[in-house]
């Protein structure tokens, strides 16, 4: 097989292709629905896994190299985001996104990490003005230093706090120089390890008193993206304050901040919660912050957040489906907050990744594209509500009737059957679609 630096851009070459550095489904610039499609599925890359992570894990050491031969720290930075660049454009990725930890330098105090961070968000500038690559989005890296071990936003100690607004103020600056699209918190620290130690109902007041300082000041400086918070339940913390959607958008809609804040839906963070992909994207959908997707999988044998690139094609379907019922994208996209697996440890099998999941993402959009044109599921769930559309359901949908009326109806009525709801034979049509020969 070549390697890395033998390999141009990433030609699309179909289906029957078995080049291994070529797509198979993802053809950038074909017109699907009156869009290319770099533009419905908006791929992103992600800084942390693709460009610092080395296969480090809890039992050994890194398993491959990510200095790019430099050893001066700078240059070492910039290597970095050289390689970034060079990735995105063999991959026909038009957007990355980063924590500020990722892209520079730690300096001997906050300052002057802050400081090298504003070096290199000048350098990525210069990349993008080059390049045309885009920031999707950013965020602040407030859960690594152990400054973070208990919280950020909902520390204990105030001048953590403190600490934390600093870092998302140079994130946002950063942002608006780069003219980002949209702004995370990942609250990663933000919860709890035992509840013995902990004034939950004052964390979850200070959290939310962030985001709305981090919120006005960011529209104060210009940024008119959206923010998101990103679903998570467990790891690094016990338990996280933004468990799953559902969770979010209570919180979002008890602190009045619904206007402003979106979610950020990553796959394996779902099934961490108990729930698939699918539902967390539905849940954010039918509360109106469906933002962005974090695109990755879980292992359903292992309890912890794998961040796998995605090559489940029903989880990439349906997750599709959603988002071509959403509308598409607006100011998000699929971030691919995977890693290479530790035993994939050359820089060709970054590549090898990122097609592998750019690809089962096309595929899933190609083939949602194909449920929703067929109708069989959308025409047999419109017709399993049908009773609200007419009669005493559309009384109740419009809201026209009291528990005593309904009592009355109810009383007037026979045996009431419900019909079948045919589960198997819709999951025999999917089939039937995903499957099906030309
Ligand atoms: C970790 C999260 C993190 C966020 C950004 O589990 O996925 O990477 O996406 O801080
Ligand atoms: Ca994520
Ligand atoms: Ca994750």
């Amino acid at each position: 097989m070549k390697k890395y630096y033998e390999i141009g851009k990433i030609p699309y070459k179909g289906p029957n292709s078995k080049e291994p550095f070529a797509f198979k489904y993802y053809n950038p610039d074909e017109v699907i629905n009156g869009k290319k499609m770099r533009d419905h599925l908006k791929f992103a890359l992600s800084y942390w896994h693709t460009i610092d992570y080395c296969g480090l894990d809890m039992f050994g050491g890194n398993t491959s190299e990510k200095n790019f031969n430099e050893t001066e720290p700078f240059k070492i930075y910039k290597a970095k985001a050289d390689f970034a660049f060079d990735l995105m454009e063999k991959l026909s990725i038009d957007y990355y996104c980063f924590h500020d930890a990722d892209i520079a330098p730690e300096g001997k105090t906050y300052k002057e990490t802050i400081e090298n961070f504003n070096k290199m968000v000048d350098y990525l500038k210069e990349k993008q003005d080059k390049t045309g690559k885009k920031l999707l989005w950013d965020t602040a890296n407030n859960f690594g230093d152990k400054t973070f071990m208990a919280g950020a936003a909902t520390s204990p100690n105030a001048d953590v706090f403190a600490v934390a607004a600093a870092k998302v103020k140079a994130c946002l600056d950063a942002n608006v120089k780069l003219g980002g699209s949209g702004y995370v918190f990942w609250g990663g620290r933000e919860g709890y390890d035992t509840l013995i130690n902990t004034n939950m109902g004052l964390e979850l007041d200070n959290l939310a008193r962030f985001l709305k300082l981090a919120r006005d000041y960011g529209r104060k400086i210009g940024f008119k993206g959206d923010y998101y918070i990103e679903p998570k339940p467990k790891e690094p913390t016990k338990h996280q304050y933004d468990f799953d959607a559902a969770t979010c958008a209570n919180f979002l809609r008890q602190y009045d901040l619904t206007k402003d804040f979106k979610l950020n839906i990553e796959a394996n963070h779902a099934t961490l919660a108990g729930h698939t992909f699918q539902h967390e994207l539905r849940v954010a959908r039918v509360n109106g912050i469906f933002g962005s997707i974090d695109a990755n999988q879980g292992d359903v044998m292992l309890g912890w957040d794998t961040d796998q690139f995605p090559t489940n094609i029903y989880d990439t379907t349906f997750a599709m489906y959603e988002v071509i019922k959403e509308g598409g994208f607006t100011n998000g996209g699929l971030n691919f907050d995977a890693k290479t697996r530790r035993q994939s440890n050359t820089l060709e099998d970054i590549l090898l990744a990122y097609i592998a999941g750019m690809d089962a993402f096309a595929k899933g959009f190609r083939l949602a594209l194909k449920i929703i044109e067929d109708g069989r599921i959308d025409k047999f769930v419109e017709e399993r509500y049908s009773s609200y559309n007419s009669g005493i359901g559309k009384k109740i949908v419009d809201n026209q009737l009291t528990l005593e009326e309904l009592s009355d109806y109810a009383m007037k009525l026979d045996e009431v059957k419900v019909a079948s709801g045919r589960q198997e034979y819709l999951e025999a049509i999917v089939n039937n679609i995903i499957f099906e020969e030309k």
